[in-house]
């Protein structure tokens, strides 16, 4: 068995005043530490802040079942298949020797977390997986949603993915899960080319009974596995942006009254977010539409139903993340990011239609803004007062081009290019060019994994304002600790967006310590920087 796919017993003890353990619970006392600043006459006033809290997570994981919409696609099928491939350990033969299954890829269970110091003064990491208890991925009851009819092992042998020799000994397997469950096609949603595929639908317009259906569906599922929780996500093609209409999907009775009115538009993820919303179990959108209108937003805030969103994170902008951060960071300004990309599989044909292609260029385009905006000496900050659209009302940002395109023959292997041009010292240019070369598919699974079992996570941690010994309660509906494997992060309205990958996954690994009682930030290395 692979390290990443590896079995372990949860065994993190944290001795302190600050951590306690029953057979249900750990309970953690954590002090959350920021400043207020107030900018008056040219000086910054700052005043340190901290408030207690506590945290309280549930120790039994849920039975925990995956719903994908999308099921019979590229990611759907490639999901599957390994994890049964992971459960089952097969190991398949490639032309460079045996292969096992693993989860590399996996931020939860191929990267490491630093715990502390041995007594010897060596760092000691754990897998994230095993700071507080989660689900195991070989472990998920994994059913679904497709327009497509097509059967899991022959869906998966049209998704060209995997080796053929894996897909050999996992075709029985996929066999026994069968077709997926018909969908919702709304065929002014995605792109004229999928038609075709559309053999496996909910018949009829009516919006109303195709929200019942799918609840019905959830229920099903639910029931029929003995599931304690169940994870729906989206997965399917990139739907176009519903528009946002006062009176249709503003508010979440709006949005609801439109649904019964079968309103033209409302799209499939939405029906299907709301489905997930009104049946109290977590819904993710993977994909780059805006299927939380803010009706969606408020109805998942007045049932206090966990949604996270937008767009896998997979490649090409994981990478801007990290490296415009880098530049601007450094003291480097980007003047222009122009990011190409070609693909042939599905989802590539799917964007080469304008209004889906819109959506993703949306996503891909919003990751550097606030590495932008947080450094007013490189960018010029938006001018108040300017005319409204102008160049001044918007403030400096580098030029940023996204473009993809559809060539069938690469299939699932996605090409990116980027080119970042940069000003440096005294009027100097840089420029870093990268190219990356990646089955599309294979970088997403891990993600929708990850997104998942963390999902799960956060519905069994509660917490409370210590100082008011309130009630424990569930986080905000709005998962944004979902950000690290998301491009556009959906997060709490009127809060800022964090697209930085570093700071991204610092929130996260803050988080999960702190629901252990591991505070503060340990790279600061004090004893190694004192006599
Ligand atoms: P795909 O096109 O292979 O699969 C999508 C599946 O959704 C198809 O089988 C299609 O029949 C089905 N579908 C379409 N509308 C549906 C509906 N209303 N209900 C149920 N099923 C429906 O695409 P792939 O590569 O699996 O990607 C899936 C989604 O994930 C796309 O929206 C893509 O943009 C997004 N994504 C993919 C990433 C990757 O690296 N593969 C990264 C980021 C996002
Ligand atoms: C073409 O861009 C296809 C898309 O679905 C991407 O593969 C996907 O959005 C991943 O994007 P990125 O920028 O994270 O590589």
């Amino acid at each position: 068995v692979h390290p990443t796919s590896a079995r372990r017993p949860y065994s993190l003890v944290v001795q302190s005043e600050n951590t306690s353990y029953s057979d249900e619970y750990i309970t953690s006392k954590f002090t959350n530490r920021g400043a207020d600043v107030v900018v008056s006459d040219g000086q910054f006033i700052v005043t340190p802040t901290s408030k207690p809290y506590e945290f309280q997570t549930a120790r039994k994981v849920s039975k925990t079942g995956l719903m994908l919409i999308g099921m019979g696609g590229n990611n759907g099928t490639t999901l599957c298949a390994t994890v049964l491939a992971n459960r089952h350990n097969i190991s398949w033969h490639t032309k460079s020797g045996a292969q096992q299954p693993n989860y590399i890829g996996s931020m939860l269970r191929a990267s490491t977390v630093r715990l502390g110091m041995d007594a010897s003064g060596k760092d000691v990491h754990v897998p994230v997986s095993d700071v507080l208890p989660m689900v195991h991925p070989d472990d998920l009851v994994i059913g679904g949603w497709d327009i497509s009819g097509v059967p899991m092992d022959q869906a998966m042998k049209r998704a060209q993915v995997l080796d053929w020799d894996l897909q050999r000994q996992v075709a029985p397997h996929m066999a026994r899960i069968g077709k997926p469950l018909p969908s919702i096609y709304y065929p002014d949603f995605i792109a004229a080319n999928q038609e075709a595929r559309a053999d496996n639908v909910i018949p009829g317009q009516d919006k109303q009974e195709h929200l019942e259906r799918v609840r019905e569906d959830i229920r099903r599922f639910k029931r029929e596995n003995d599931l304690d929780r169940v994870v729906v996500f989206w997965t399917a093609n990139t739907e176009r942006y519903s528009d946002i209409i006062p009176g249709v999907n503003d508010t979440a009775d709006n949005v609801l009254a439109s649904i019964k009115k079968s309103h033209s538009e409302v799209s499939p993820s939405t029906v299907f977010a709301v489905a997930a919303i009104l049946e109290g179990e977590p819904f993710v959108n993977g994909a780059p539409q805006n299927t939380f209108v803010p009706g969606v937003i408020a109805l998942a805030e007045r049932h206090n139903s966990f949604i996270g969103g937008d767009d896998l994170k997979s490649g090409q902008t994981k990478l801007k993340s990290v490296l415009a951060e880098f530049l601007v960071n450094a003291g480097i300004k980007p003047l222009s990011i122009a990011s190409y990309n070609h693909l042939g599989n599905n989802d590539g044909h799917n964007l080469s239609a304008e209004a889906q292609f819109k959506s993703k260029e949306i996503s891909k385009s919003s990751v550097v803004d606030d590495m932008v905006s947080a450094n007013a000496l490189l960018y010029k900050p938006a001018e108040q007062g300017a005319v409204k659209g102008s160049k001044a009302a918007k403030g400096e940002h580098p030029d940023h081009v996204v473009v993809i395109k559809y060539v069938p023959a690469v299939g699932d292997s996605k090409r990116a290019i980027d080119e970042y041009y940069s000003e440096i010292f005294c009027g100097g240019r840089s420029t870093i060019n990268i190219f990356n070369e990646c089955e599309d598919s294979l970088l997403a699974t891990p993600l929708i994994l990850d997104l998942t079992i963390l999902t799960e996570l956060l519905t069994r941690v509660k917490y409370r304002d210590a100082s008011a010994q309130a009630e424990f309660a569930p986080l905000y509906p709005v998962l944004s600790l979902l950000s690290y494997m998301l491009k556009a992060p959906l997060v709490k309205p009127g809060t800022d967006v964090v697209n930085s990958l570093n700071r991204q996954r610092n929130a996260l690994e803050a988080f999960l310590k702190a629901c252990v009682g591991l505070e503060g930030s340990s790279d600061l290395l004090l004893e190694t920087r004192i006599w």
